[in-house]
């Protein structure tokens, strides 16, 4: 029996756990660029936490024919009217895909293809993602309580910033009326 060996990383309830994961935290203060409402921005602590990302990373970063594995929590809340929400990326090798599936509360996930042409998908406990290549994504969260999900990505995919920080996505998702709402970003 001693060649059997236990996994090196785990997912019990909703932390992984193990040597091989990697831990984010981004603060108000580190999301600049990605909230419309510049002046709501200003008025919010810098040091409030929007989200944590716990990933697995089996293999090195760039290896071609790997997976990574990830766990994003956001918090409750909005920054004016926009709800939290991740940096949002491309990837950097353009066609890599990408599945995410929603674990807890509720949200959006917001994709915007090459052409700049925005919409989104509902998240829930259960719901199933499929992230096409050449499609930026973001989540937002949309509840009263924590949004988790899923992610399983190409360990060479890698994150392409740049455009979104710069240009944003075409539309933002806001609260109004009490509902989530796609508009366009003036
Ligand atoms: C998911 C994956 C990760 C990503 C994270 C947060 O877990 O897509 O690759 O880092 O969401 O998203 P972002 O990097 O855009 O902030
Ligand atoms: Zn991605």
């Amino acid at each position: 029996m001693n060649n059997i060996l236990l996994p090196v990383a785990g997912f019990s309830g909703r932390q992984l756990t193990g040597n091989k994961i990697n831990k984010t935290v981004r603060k108000i203060g580190d999301l600049k660029t990605i909230f419309s409402d510049q002046a709501a921005y200003g008025d919010t602590s810098p040091d409030k936490i929007v989200y944590e990302v716990e990933s697995y990373l089996p293999v090195k970063e760039g290896t071609t024919g790997g997976l990574f594995f990830g766990i994003t929590f956001i918090q409750p809340g909005k920054v004016g009217d926009e709800y939290f929400m991740t940096k949002g990326h491309f990837h950097k090798i353009a066609d890599r895909a990408e599945f995410y599936w929603g674990i807890e509360g509720e949200g959006m996930l917001i994709l915007m293809d090459k052409y700049r042409k925005t919409w989104a998908e509902k998240m829930y406990p259960g719901s199933l993602h499929y992230i096409d290549g050449y499609t930026a994504h973001r989540t937002a969260n949309t509840g009263a309580s924590v949004l988790s999900f899923g992610a399983c990505w190409p360990s060479d995919a890698g994150h392409d910033y740049d455009s979104i920080s710069q240009r944003g996505f075409s539309k933002i998702l806001v609260q109004e009326n009490g509902q989530p709402i796609l508009i366009d970003r003036k």
